[in-house]
């Protein structure tokens, strides 16, 4: 059986995190990319010398060039800048503008039918500039953003309820920034509403902490931000697509008049299968719910507006 060929650009903290946990489930083998002369190639080695105590037999390859991507199944973009304590996601525009353009031109050249993940912030501009890059179709580029966010929602609900996480299902749509929009009435636990089990005030503040969340991380970890439960997300994305399991997963997906947004990537409920996002589900919102996602969408509008000025 021929395996899966997985890209995965920037070696650093979600990259590598990401090419371990790719490696570890032996979901294909992995091409490890990054600027860093010598970099890439000591991490996959390290991996390789894994396999062994953990039973994998996956091949992992470090590189500095795209010579070895050619003919990538999947392709996840890490590369650029991460924040630093104080600097906003849209800080990082203009530098990794300049590298997720240059890092999809050259992925689109060795792997023109590769499904994109991109993961690098601000994170909904990051999925538009790839896709503007490199020519894909709609169904082949999304962002990773809304599995971490409903993760952080998730982990901050067992937490409150002392529950397992498995049994906590939850939402969040828009974009990947301060106004995203964590959804309590599609939020559930064990099948109940999680408006019935968690006073309306602690709920707040747990919309809050997950909206936050990403900057929580940041604070503490003073040199960079997370990179655990973001390579979690991208896992799961993966493996979706390359089983062909058709979750439904919140993805930065092209928007053309979904939630009555168009032409912009926003966190939205998407099926991930095969041949990447096979469809989008669009859930009914109330009023103040439709509002809050206009407003994420109309903050992402105005990143992409200053993207198209840069491009
Ligand atoms: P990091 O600094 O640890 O790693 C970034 C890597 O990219 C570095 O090794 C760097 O050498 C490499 N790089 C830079 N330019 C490159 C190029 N042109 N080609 C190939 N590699 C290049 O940063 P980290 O923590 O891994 O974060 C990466 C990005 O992901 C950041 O933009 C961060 O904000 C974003 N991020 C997004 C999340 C999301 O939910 N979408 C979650 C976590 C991080
Ligand atoms: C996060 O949410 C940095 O966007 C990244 O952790």
């Amino acid at each position: 059986m021929k395996r899966n060929k997985i890209t995965v650009v920037g070696a650093g903290n979600v990259g590598a995190t990401t090419a371990q946990r790719l490696a570890e489930m032996e979901l294909g083998d992995v091409v490890l990319v990054d600027i860093i002369e010598d970099m890439p190639q000591g991490k996959a080695l390290d991996l390789m010398e894994a396999g062994p105590v953990l039973g994998c037999d996956t091949k992992v390859t470090g590189s500095n060039g795209y010579g070895d991507t050619a003919g990538s199944d999947i392709v996840v973009i890490t590369s650029g800048i991460a924040r630093k304590p104080g600097m906003s996601r849209d800080d990082l525009l203009k530098t990794n503008i300049r590298i997720v353009k240059s890092v999809t031109e050259q992925v689109a050249a060795e792997s023109p039918g590769c499904i994109v993940i991109v993961v690098s912030n601000p994170l909904d501009a990051m999925t538009y500039v790839a896709a503007k890059a490199g020519g894909f179709p709609r169904e082949r580029v999304m962002g990773m953003a809304g599995v971490l966010d409903s993760a952080r929602f998730r982990a901050f609900i067992a937490m409150e309820l002392n529950v397992s996480v498995e049994n906590i299902h939850a939402f969040v749509l828009g974009g990947h920034g301060d106004s995203m929009v964590p959804s309590t009435r599609y939020t559930t636990v064990a099948g109940v509403p999680v408006e019935e089990l968690i006073p309306r005030e602690r709920l707040d503040a747990i919309v809050r902490r997950t909206r936050d969340g990403g900057a929580e991380i940041v604070k503490l970890l003073k040199t960079g931000s997370a990179y655990y439960a973001p390579s979690a997300a991208v896992a799961e994305m993966v493996e979706s697509i390359v089983k062909d399991k058709k979750k439904i997963l919140p993805c930065a997906a092209l928007c053309k008049g979904e939630y009555g947004i168009d032409g912009l990537f926003v966190g939205v409920p998407a099926k991930l299968g095969s041949a990447g996002i096979e469809s989008i589900f669009e859930i009914k919102l109330t009023d103040s719910e439709n509002a809050a996602l206009k407003k994420s969408a109309d903050a992402v509008k105005k990143l992409c507006e200053e993207v198209d000025g840069l491009m």
